[in-house]
């Protein structure tokens, strides 16, 4: 543990990687993608986010991590563009930490002002898991990110401790239901309920509804005829290198 501690603390760019997992219509027409950030660590090897990230977050060393994966979408769009790529919005997971960073609206339209990016490109995660520390900044941040053009998801829906006060605050564009509602479709009774509530909250709300996890045919089509439109899963597309998830693009004439 320590000895990832200090790893992280000397890690350069080098070791860092994203992969970008589509989003999809039920008929899998890309609708964009979600960035999601690997480390390749020479001598502790592939170490996964679910184990980085928190301990970033624990060390103060989150922001670094957050900078590196806007800068790295901000260029990788770039490199879409100049092959002629028809662009997509790509999707980046802000940590509670983020949220609450003073610089962090300044932050992100400064890079992508650097690279000619509009924020219709670049979408916002924010797990509802983690804990905000101050709401009032949080919510702040949300609505002048909102108001630059940022669309904001609430990812891992329905396993936070405060979804429905959140929601009320928060400019949502879109909720992602959590995967862990999705695994037991469409057999789970009691999970069928909660994801048609959710599906309904989310009508309520005027917002878009992600589901994440989709795995099977099965999942699908049920949760089709409950009305979500948007998917994300290994039945689509498993997380993808960006070579990958650029050949997805259709091609400007
Ligand atoms: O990609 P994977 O399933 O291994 O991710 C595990 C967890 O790490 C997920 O909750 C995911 O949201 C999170 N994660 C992956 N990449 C990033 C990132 O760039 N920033 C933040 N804050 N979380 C990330
Ligand atoms: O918390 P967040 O939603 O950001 O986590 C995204 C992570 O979920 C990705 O790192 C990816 O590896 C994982 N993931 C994406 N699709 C599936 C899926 O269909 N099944 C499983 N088990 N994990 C998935
Ligand atoms: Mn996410
Ligand atoms: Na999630």
């Amino acid at each position: 543990q320590l000895d990832l501690e200090l790893a992280l603390r000397e890690l350069d760019d080098s070791g860092l990687e994203l992969v970008y997992q589509p989003k999809c219509l039920a008929d899998g027409k890309v609708l964009g993608f979600e960035a999601l950030l690997r480390w390749q660590h020479p001598r502790l090897g592939a170490v996964s986010p679910a184990e980085f990230i928190p301990l970033a977050e624990r060390t103060g060393l989150m922001h670094r991590l957050t900078d590196f994966v806007l800068e790295q979408v901000c260029r990788q769009l770039q490199r879409w563009q100049g092959e002629g790529c028809r662009l997509l919005p790509v999707a980046i997971n802000l940590s509670a930490l983020d949220i609450v960073r003073p610089d962090i609206v300044h932050r992100l339209g400064e890079t992508l002002a650097r690279h000619h990016i509009p924020p219709a490109l670049v979408e916002i995660e924010i797990t509802e898991t983690g804990l905000i520390r101050d709401e009032r900044l949080a919510v702040e941040n949300a609505q002048a990110l909102r108001e630059r053009g940022f669309a904001l998801l609430i990812d891992d829906f329905g396993t936070g401790y405060s979804s429905l006060s959140k929601l009320n605050e928060f400019p949502v564009s879109a909720i992602k239901i959590d995967r862990s509602f999705i695994a037991d479709l469409p057999g789970q009774e009691k999970k069928a309920l909660i994801v048609k509530s959710i599906l309904s909250l989310s009508r309520v709300l005027g917002c878009a509804t992600v589901a994440e996890g989709v795995e099977t045919r099965e999942q699908l089509d049920f949760l089709t005829a409950l009305g979500c439109t948007a998917y994300q899963g290994y039945y689509f597309h498993r997380p993808l290198p960006a070579t990958t998830a650029g050949g997805l693009l259709e091609r400007q004439p």
